[in-house]
């Protein structure tokens, strides 16, 4: 299957090294002007500008007047989750901070009791309607957390929801086990427990059976204290896999630092972060996962500091931390007007984190995150001139078509490509 994408008016490529795009290095998108791009079967095969060859291409679409960028990749979400939280609204209205309402056993603890609930048909069902949302904006790989199980039955239930859906759904999905998400309410008096049996007897089958690439651990005031969590985050990266961090959100807890003592491949959120816990996990190349929208949606009134991360030479990611709480939205796009009006970030910027250095974060960075020759064919069609146009007018999809290894996936144009 060949297909051609042509008189494309901005084409965000990304081109260049297949790794983090640091600091100043982020506002260098390689932008073609009248571009195009030639797929084949499930890659890109070349691009260009000027006159696109017109060899037999099965589709060829026109993006005159539209802006192409890689597939959009979403490095934090809490994906598998039963129900909703919508009840804990007005208890926010009133004042009751997130670590209040997860001490009175709601929050995370509550969507635990409706996960456990669920079968694992169940949660593929409710996570298939987020994927196809994430689709529909942009989004064609995203980064998958359990942690609303935490017993082994039901993490085990989580990841093989993840692993199951990558085949029957379009968005990959990477995924990461977050057993220390929260302390499970039956190990109340005895969180020591807890933690020896995720580290002696779920990490190691996780790992065998291969369920999960990643491991994370919600370090926070109130949840994992940082000696808690490198004894966590240390057995998994024992067992094989790579480990993020959410660290410093609320409280400056030395996340951060941790991060960088690990060589952990992120470290998300960061609020709380201070500059000598930045320059560490500069110096040890652990990406910043930044989650705005988060940030908004709690009422914090403040973000993570992206310019001073940029400043110091930080490869800054953005990702949605999509989850039934903290954060109920699958859009990128959502995420972008934020770390624009909220972090400051310019256009080209935010196009970096959600792309290349999106792909850094899962460490798939040899695979997608540009358009270039040999990548994978995902590719998104916004119906913008240029790229500053997605984030200035705020608020609506601009998704035209996506493209999913070389696949038209979504296609917004009533057919008429
Ligand atoms: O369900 O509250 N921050 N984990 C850490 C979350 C937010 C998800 C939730
Ligand atoms: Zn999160």
């Amino acid at each position: 299957m060949r297909l051609l994408v042509k008189n494309i008016s901005s084409l965000v490529t990304m081109g260049g090294k297949n790794g983090p795009r640091c600091g100043s290095e982020m506002m260098d998108a390689k932008i073609i002007h009248d571009g195009w791009v030639a797929v084949e079967d499930d890659r890109i095969m070349s691009l260009g500008s000027g006159k696109a060859p017109d060899k037999n291409f099965e589709t060829v679409i026109d993006a005159r007047g539209k802006t192409v960028t890689p597939g959009l990749i979403d490095p934090h979400t809490h994906l598998i989750y039963g129900g909703s939280r919508e009840n804990e609204l007005e208890m926010k209205l009133k004042g009751a901070s997130y670590i209040d309402i997860l001490k009175a056993g709601g929050g995370i603890l509550s969507t635990v009791k409706a996960t456990r609930a669920m079968s694992k048909e169940e949660l593929k069902q409710s996570a298939k309607k987020s994927l196809l949302e994430m689709l529909k904006y942009g989004t064609t790989t995203c980064e998958a957390k359990s942690g609303y199980g935490l017993n082994l039955k039901d993490e085990i239930k989580s990841l093989e929801a993840i692993r199951e859906l990558n085949f029957e759904q379009p968005v990959t999905l990477i995924p990461t086990y977050l057993g220390a998400h929260a302390v499970p309410l039956e190990y109340k008096n005895c969180r020591e427990m807890y933690i020896k049996e995720m580290i002696e007897d779920v990490i190691p089958i996780i790992s065998r059976r291969k369920l999960a690439e990643f491991i994370d651990c919600f370090c926070e005031e109130g949840v994992f204290s940082i000696d808690e969590s490198r004894r966590i985050l240390k057995a998994g990266i024992d067992a094989g896999l790579k480990a993020k961090i959410h660290a410093d959100e609320m409280e400056p807890m030395g996340g951060a630092r941790l991060a960088a003592e690990l060589k952990a491949v992120s470290a998300d959120h960061l609020l709380a972060a201070d500059e000598e816990g930045l320059i560490s996990m500069r110096d040890s190349g652990v990406i910043p996962v930044l989650l705005p929208a988060t940030s908004f949606y709690l009422m914090l009134g403040k973000y993570a500091d992206a310019r001073k991360m940029i400043e110091l030479g930080l490869p800054v990611a953005l990702a949605t931390d999509y989850n039934p709480g903290t954060c109920p939205t699958e859009s990128l796009q959502t995420v972008m007007t934020f770390a624009c009006f909220g972090m400051k970030m310019a256009p080209k910027e935010i196009i970096t984190a959600m792309t290349m250095n999106a792909a850094c974060a899962i460490s798939r960075e040899n695979e997608i995150g540009s358009i270039e020759e040999g990548k994978k064919a995902d590719i998104v069609i916004f119906d913008c001139p240029n790229l500053n146009y997605i984030v200035y007018h705020f608020g609506i999809n601009h998704v035209s078509i996506v493209i999913k290894n070389g696949k038209i996936v979504v296609n917004n144009t009533n057919g008429g490509i």
